[in-house]
């Protein structure tokens, strides 16, 4: 074992992957998988709290396996797995929602916004998904868990539980921190940049989506919602729209805001977006181009999943047991 510390995170295969699942995690993923040790998940269980079709789901689920390859995650460097290989994470799940609040999972902003799109299936899984992302990053010893902004909320959660439960049967669990990228941890819709670019969204066209061919991508943006004034300068109330295109082209190339708007002091709206669609073509160009080589190897895709569920059911096990135990289940 070395001494780097451990990071998990997870995407769930809920919609194709996009702007937002890149920046504000894969992208920050690559970064720290050089220095970490790193669990990468594809958290399908996460995805049957809405209604979903199989085929799809199962589809998406090696596509996005793919994708994060292609991402440049190397599944020799990190344990890649899908969350359903697993099943101490259901397991872990039970116990900690015996050690999870009702009033706090209420409190859940992912919970009442979904529960309000989704009023005739507010089904119990909904509920308690942050107790399964709990479950996610505990069994691991997550030091760190990158995120976007909108899960800070739930690793927070998987703290408190981590808590209570370690004051009543001491150390067992690791204090998980979020790890919220400082640009790109909140890429909201290009459509109504008021809201969430989220993969399920039923209103594509304000989604970037990384499999898209150039042409939808650029159309996309050209299609943008900004404002009625003239001037690129980020005011995220104000000109809600021109900035998330800033903050998106800052995570793209580097720059600083201040360095976009000078770069762009002057120029037309449409030509900023222009740029900020051609900056994010040419990231993903070689990533779309090698996912789609991926995608074709079943039997690669096959071996890496296979690799990974190995590799985290080794170490899940052993917390799952030490858990078991300290709760005074009958060892096996
Ligand atoms: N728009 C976003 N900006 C920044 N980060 C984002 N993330 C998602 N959307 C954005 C981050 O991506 C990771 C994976 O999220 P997830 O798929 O597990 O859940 P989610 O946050 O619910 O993502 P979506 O796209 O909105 O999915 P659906 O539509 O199924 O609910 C997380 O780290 C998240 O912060």
């Amino acid at each position: 074992m070395n001494n780097k510390k451990t990071i998990f995170s997870g995407i769930q295969p809920s919609g194709a992957l996009t702007l937002g699942s890149y920046l504000g995690a894969i992208k920050n993923w690559v970064e720290m998988s050089k220095n970490y040790n790193c669990y990468y998940c594809i958290v399908d269980m996460h995805a049957i709290t809405v209604r979903h079709t199989p085929a799809e789901l199962r589809r998406r689920t090696l596509e996005q396996l793919a994708q994060y390859i292609a991402c440049g995650l190397d599944p020799e460097k990190n344990t890649i797995f899908i969350q359903s290989h697993v099943s101490a994470h259901a397991e872990l799940c039970w116990v900690l929602s015996c050690y999870a609040m009702f009033g706090e999972l209420s409190r859940m902003t992912q919970f009442k916004d979904k529960s309000a799109k989704n009023v005739d299936n507010i089904n119990a899984g909904l509920f308690t998904y942050p107790v399964l992302m709990a479950a996610d990053i505990l069994l691991y010893n997550a030091d760190l868990v990158p995120v976007g902004s909108d899960q800070k909320q739930h690793v927070e959660l998987a703290r408190d539980i981590a808590n209570r439960f370690n004051g009543v049967y001491g150390d067992v669990f690791t204090m998980p921190e979020p790890y919220i990228p400082k640009v790109g941890a909140r890429i909201m819709s290009l459509s109504n940049p008021e809201k969430k670019m989220s993969k399920s969204d039923e209103d594509t066209g304000g989604c970037v989506y990384l499999m898209q061919s150039p042409e939808e991508i650029m159309r996309n943006f050209k299609r943008a919602v900004t404002d009625s004034e003239t001037s690129i300068r980020y005011d995220a109330e104000n000109k809600p729209g021109i900035s998330n295109l800033i903050q998106i082209y800052s995570a793209v190339s580097g720059k600083t805001f201040k360095e976009i708007e000078e770069e762009f002091a002057g120029r037309g709206y449409g030509d900023f977006k222009a740029a900020v669609g051609e900056a994010v073509v040419e990231m993903w160009c070689p990533i779309r181009e090698e996912a789609q080589r991926i995608m074709k190897d079943k039997a690669y895709l096959e071996a890496v999943y296979r690799q990974g569920a190995q590799r985290a059911e080794y170490v899940a096990g052993k917390t799952l047991r030490k858990v078991y135990k300290k709760l005074g289940f009958v060892a096996r």
